[in-house]
């Protein structure tokens, strides 16, 4: 059934598809009602705002399906480069508003849709949030998407179809509660399912040699065998009719497979087999910045790797006979160590079934190639136990060690003798329990390794991959992360985007961030500083009913929005920062009240964010977070002056109403630890100050819109070892200030209540040496936020400074970390599709 019918140039059906959907009001109209009607089967009497959702996604759907064919059947006329995105996370949050601002037809179905008597906002708001990642490297691949749909690049990107995505926090008694998050449960209308494509995955099994034409030729038969299926998600550029694909697979049981259980005539053994294949891409799993090291992932990732190589094969060999031009026509980048299999398997399938040699296939695998490296943080490395790996995929295993064999043969070679050199740079991991190390692996694998942050990329080199650096210093690479100004600012923030249309006489900033900084004068104008205000002023409304809704909390629209928001860890300090909060409620409480309005500026203070089920001081700062909130919200005394809100189930589509209300806010990580952030830069584009360390990406956005237009405070990377080592040994009496000492025995003393969650809290900065050394910086985060109150105190100066940090943002757009991935790793030349709209409508 896979053969084309007819010939394609003489069949009607293609002369019938030449015309593109019009947009005229009548057309968007009829086109809602069609699907109504005919995809939903819906009628008068049963139609929900629910429904009105889905067939206007359908309806969009319908004008993305059109540029997403055109599209690659442009590329491939144009027979270019393609990069691979192999990432298993990607949070890309809802999609019809984002697919209507870049198409450019929001406003046409806007009317469209008032007209027969429905809001679009409220329509919106009907869609589920796809939540396949955990945090910033899962939304840092989604960003990607967009930028490399809008600079044109022929591009696809592949991760897995989770039936299940992040779960959804919900707060019970100040708990933290996990629900099962099955978005797929009202359907799904981005998705393209494509019945046809399907690839066969191996696991287990053996491998056999034998000699054939004086030749060894390896197999690999495995013993459980199942299919990925794929499931097409159109990503629209914006400002170019280009829209690429996010290929996501889907595990399902193989009929070969049922064949040999029905022969064995065991009925239900062959049922629970087909529930075992379709269990791989049921859940993502669920750590941010930790590795789980159970099989199951690890069969995710596999299954991921290899239906994506014998995806992009199949496309390769359509087009040519010689594998030497693959690296040509492909680049593929690795979304951390995750995908690192990935380069095994390229190998695997080379040598044993293609038949190339050994450094032949090598030499495509290198060239094509690319790692990034999102943390430093040692509890993130994977490293497979060998066992495991060896029993799942035995192939890989062995393939592993070649390649470590020559790789060390070669460090041998050329420092003699240094054992500390071989240890440190080989794959496997000896001990008791030897591991294969992911990073070893994909850096040796690679023709370029990066970081994502300058400071990030400069530790890799200093530290963890010190030695390998020193091997080959030229494939070390920074590319700091970016955010697409398109979902930041476009779609959350509609009040800016008119404001900046307003100040650069066009929407070009979309595309072009850079421009901003042309208007830089425009800070000091008491009118736009009015109107920016209001802006600010309308978004925090907007926030007020989101927080009174869902937390039962009345803000004062009047106090400093203060905000942190991102994954609890304990490097991230969310601890610090709520430690703070009761130095600040302690402080007002010893002020006479008459005093206290004019020494404090009223601050609402929120917290939002989740905590991996199994991280059990996460989720104790969750706890203390409420348990002060408790206190302080219902405090008489305290009344406007202080408030602290933990805003639930933190996502990409509540960070769309969080983000542009923020004033303030906070990325406090201890310095050396963050990679990179990038909320920060979110949060800069929308014009919130950021206090912070200089840490991560913090540091350039400190070079960017100036230290002076930000909170700095905090100890260097360089000193933070030398702080620790000073600690160690001592009491903690001995390196907490008076103001922290007074907090922690507030919380020891019952204030809160949950002493015993509370105390164990405080135990991992008073008993264990205060690893993220929350102790010293505290002092100086103190005299941080009284700056921070000092300059509220003055709207214009504050304003002027907001204003400056949107217009100073640009480098932080994701299409600027693009350009660079592309000219500087990839090699990737971009391929613009001529835009119908602007010429003619027909094909
Ligand atoms: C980041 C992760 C991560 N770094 C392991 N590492 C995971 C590691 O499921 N796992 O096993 C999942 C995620 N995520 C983040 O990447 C960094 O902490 C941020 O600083 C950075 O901005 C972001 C994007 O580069």
């Amino acid at each position: 059934g896979n053969t084309p019918v007819a010939n394609q140039s003489t069949n009607k059906i293609w002369k019938l598809m030449e015309k593109y959907l019009p947009n005229t009001k009548e057309a968007i109209q009829s086109s809602v009602v069609n699907h109504v009607e005919y995809t939903l089967a819906k009628t008068r009497f049963d139609f929900t705002l629910l429904h009105c959702y889905q067939a206007v996604s359908h309806s969009v759907r319908d004008r993305l399906i059109e540029a997403f064919n055109d599209t690659y059947q442009y590329f491939n006329n144009k027979d270019v480069k393609y990069v691979y995105y192999l990432s298993l996370e990607y949070l890309i949050g809802r999609c019809l508003q984002n697919a209507l601002v870049n198409l450019e037809l929001e406003s046409q179905y806007k009317e469209a849709m008032l007209d027969m008597g429905y809001n679009l906002e409220s329509v919106y708001e009907q869609e589920v949030d796809p939540a396949l990642g955990n945090g910033g490297l899962g939304r840092l691949a989604a960003c990607f998407l967009d930028s490399m749909a809008t600079l044109n690049y022929p591009a696809w990107g592949y991760g897995l179809r989770y039936s299940y995505g992040i779960f959804r926090q919900q707060i019970k008694d100040g708990y933290q509660v996990e629900v099962p998050d099955y978005w797929l449960d009202r359907g799904n209308p981005w998705e393209i399912e494509r019945l046809d494509v399907n690839f066969q995955i191996k696991f287990y099994g053996a491998v056999t040699k034998k000699v054939q034409d004086g030749k060894e030729r390896t197999t690999w038969e495995g013993s459980e065998i199942i299919v990925a299926r794929a499931y097409d998600n159109p990503a629209p550029g914006y400002n170019t009719f280009n829209t690429i694909n996010l290929r996501l697979w889907r595990s399902l049981p193989s009929s070969e497979f049922d064949f040999k259980s029905f022969n064995q005539g065991d009925y239900f053994k062959a049922l629970e087999s087909r529930q075992r294949a379709e269990f791989i891409t049921s859940v993502l799993y669920p750590n941010d910045s930790t590795y789980a090291g159970k099989e199951l992932r690890l069969k995710q990732q596999y299954l991921l790797v290899s239906a994506t190589i014998q995806d992009a094969i199949r496309r390769f060999k359509k087009k040519r006979k010689e594998w030497k031009e693959w690296p040509k026509y492909n680049a593929l980048q690795l979304n951390d160590t995750h995908p690192a299999l990935a380069i095994v398997e390229l190998m695997r399938i080379l040598i044993d079934i293609e038949g190339l040699e050994y450094e032949d296939a090598w030499e495509l695998v290198y060239n094509s190639f690319a790692y990034t490296n999102h943390t430093i943080l040692p509890e993130a490395l994977e490293k497979w136990g060998v066992e495991l790996l060896g029993n799942l995929l035995p192939r890989h295993l062995e393939i592993i060690y070649n390649i470590n064999h020559i790789f060390l043969e070669k460090i041998s070679r050329k420092y003699p003798n240094d054992w500390r050199k071989l240890s440190t740079l080989s794959l496997v991991e000896e001990g008791t329990h030897k591991t294969i190390r992911m990073a070893n692996l994909s850096i040796v694998g690679s023709h370029a390794v990066n970081g994502v942050a300058a400071l990030h990329s400069q530790l890799l080199t200093t530290t963890l991959f010190k030695d390998f650096y020193e091997l080959r210093p030229t494939k070390f690479q920074n590319k700091t992360n970016g955010v697409t100004p398109r979902r930041w600012i476009r779609c959350a923030n509609p009040g800016l985007s008119a404001l900046l249309n307003d100040v650069v006489g066009s929407d070009d900033w979309v595309i072009d961030m850079d421009i901003l900084k042309n208007f830089q004068k425009i800070a000091d104008d008491p009118a736009i500083q009015n109107r920016w205000m209001q802006v600010k002023r309308q978004n925090k409304e907007k926030l007020y009913w989101w927080v009174k809704e869902r937390c039962g909390v009345d803000l004062n629209l009047d106090s400093l929005f203060d905000i942190q928001v991102k994954r609890i860890h304990e490097y991230k300090r969310q601890l610090m920062n709520i430690l703070y909060v009761i130095r600040r409620y302690l402080d007002i409480k010893k002020t006479p009240a008459e005093e206290r309005r004019k020494l404090f500026v009223p601050r609402s203070i929120m917290f939002g964010g989740k905590a991996a089920p199994g991280y059990i001081t996460a989720k104790r700062i969750i706890r203390l977070v409420n348990a002060v909130s408790q206190k302080v919200n219902n405090d008489q005394e305290i009344g406007d002056l202080l408030k602290v809100v933990f805003l639930p189930n933190y996502n990409v589509s509540n960070a769309q109403v969080i983000i542009p209300a923020s004033e303030l806010s906070q990325h406090i990580s201890t310095a050396g630890l963050e990679a990179s952030g990038t909320s920060n830069m979110k949060f800069v584009m929308n014009g919130c100050l950021i206090i912070g360390t200089m840490d991560g990406a913090n540091v350039e956005i400190a070079e960017e819109v100036g230290e002076e237009n930000m909170f700095i405070f905090g100890a260097r990377v360089e000193q933070v070892e030398e702080l620790r080592n000073k600690m160690r040994n001592s009491n903690y009496r001995d390196y907490f200030g008076p103001r922290l000492t007074e907090v922690c025995d507030a919380i020891s003393n019952d204030l809160f209540g949950y002493k015993y969650d509370l105390d164990a809290l405080l135990d991992t900065i008073r008993n264990k040496n205060d690893y993220y050394i929350l102790a010293a910086d505290f002092e100086s985060y103190c005299e941080a936020q009284q700056r921070v109150d000092n300059l509220y105190k003055n709207k214009s100066e504050w304003t002027k400074k907001s204003i400056l940090n949107t217009l100073r943002s640009g480098k932080f757009s994701s299409d600027r970390t693009i350009r660079q991935y592309a000219e500087e790793i990839w090699d990737l030349e971009p391929c613009e599709i001529p835009n119908p709209s602007k010429s003619e409508q027909e094909r």
